[in-house]
């Protein structure tokens, strides 16, 4: 399979909030350098992504948030005793409407809704280059590929059209499903198998039906987003209908995850869709030291050969996974298994 992956993802390195600490984050760029060593080492071909389109990654996210995100550590590092990481630390809450604020820190709040990340001096080129790998595989697909790979790092499921969070900051899923959608794929499936529900990628495509948005996680009534992910959230105006969420509870096992896999699969068949593209987080591995579901190495080759039975061209793009000791091999399991 055709891999699309870049080394300008190791730039972002960052900190994030957690457990009342500041730690150096879970989201390391170590990640993406052992996925990358385990599919060359599998036979995967191994390409580099094309220049993003501008306009493509303004029909995904606002302008104004792309400008603030391209320019907030230069904001940030002006002024005086700067530390390496722009984070805010007030955000809009209940029964706000927020007006946008002129000053950076009040901006970093407005276009963001978790601290467990940052904006450090390498994020903007990072993020930017992987909106670029994952609009490259959706162009693979295009061309006529059965399944392209984007080693997108960092992930992008949490990130809205205009607010970054959950080690988000643009929604790589969303940019590939929005590529396909305007390169002949009338009609386009999302389907997002990562530990935490895919709140960003719901957001964007909610008042949308030429997008079908279904996410399998974790109960947010216990795990992160927390707010968002519940099964009465089924999309809004034309987009009623159009997204499904199949919430599960800690320790799920496989058995029990492929029950939720059948309904999603079968919503994606009933949609008619054209192209997937698939959020493949490998953080529901039993060893996650984030997720606390029972996934093992073969169930991810079963999975991914389940989602090949739909018979769709496939955007794969990476999420999470955070067991960096079995990342590699958890990957090229599920590749192996679509292949
Ligand atoms: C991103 B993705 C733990 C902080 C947890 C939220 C989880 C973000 C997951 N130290 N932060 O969906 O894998
Ligand atoms: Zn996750």
């Amino acid at each position: 399979m055709q891999v699309v992956a870049s080394d300008i993802h190791r730039r972002h390195d960052n900190v994030e909030l957690s457990g009342g600490r500041l730690a150096s984050s879970s989201e390391g760029p170590i990640r993406a350098d052992i996925i990358d060593q385990a599919v060359r080492a599998a036979g995967h071909q191994v390409i580099s992504p094309s220049a993003l389109d501008h306009d493509l990654l303004t029909r995904v996210h606002t302008a104004e948030y792309v400008d603030f995100l391209s320019t907030a550590w230069e904001r940030w590092n002006q002024r005086p005793n700067a530390a390496p990481a722009a984070m805010p630390f007030a955000w809009p809450s209940r029964g706000i409407d927020p007006v946008r604020p002129h000053d950076l820190v009040g901006q970093l709040g407005y276009h963001s809704f978790a601290a467990d990340c940052s904006i450090v001096a390498g994020t903007w080129p990072a993020v930017h280059e992987a909106g670029a790998i994952a609009a490259s595989a959706a162009d693979l697909v295009i061309a006529g590929s059965l399944a392209s790979y984007g080693l997108c790092r960092p992930p992008g499921h949490h990130a809205t059209a205009d607010q970054f969070g959950g080690y988000c900051y643009l929604n790589n899923a969303a940019i590939a499903a929005q590529r396909l959608r305007e390169n002949g794929h009338e009609q386009v499936a999302v389907l997002d198998v990562d530990y935490h529900h895919g709140n960003g990628t719901q957001s964007i495509f909610y008042e949308r039906s030429d997008v079908l948005t279904v996410s399998i996680h974790a109960d947010p009534i216990d795990e992160f987003p927390w707010f968002v992910g519940h099964a009465s959230e089924r999309g809004l105006d034309d987009g009623a209908g159009w997204n499904v969420n199949l919430p599960l509870t800690a320790g799920t096992t496989f058995a029990g995850w492929c029950a939720a896999l059948d309904v999603a699969l079968q919503r994606v068949t009933d949609s008619s869709a054209t192209a997937l593209v698939v959020s493949l987080g490998v953080d529901t591995y039993i060893d996650d030291p984030l997720g606390k579901f029972e996934l093992t190495t073969p169930d991810y080759t079963t999975m991914a050969a389940r989602i090949g039975g739909l018979g769709l061209p496939t955007v794969v793009i990476q999420e999470g996974g955070y067991a960096v000791d079995d990342i590699g091999r958890n990957v090229a399991a599920f590749l192996a298994g679509l292949a």
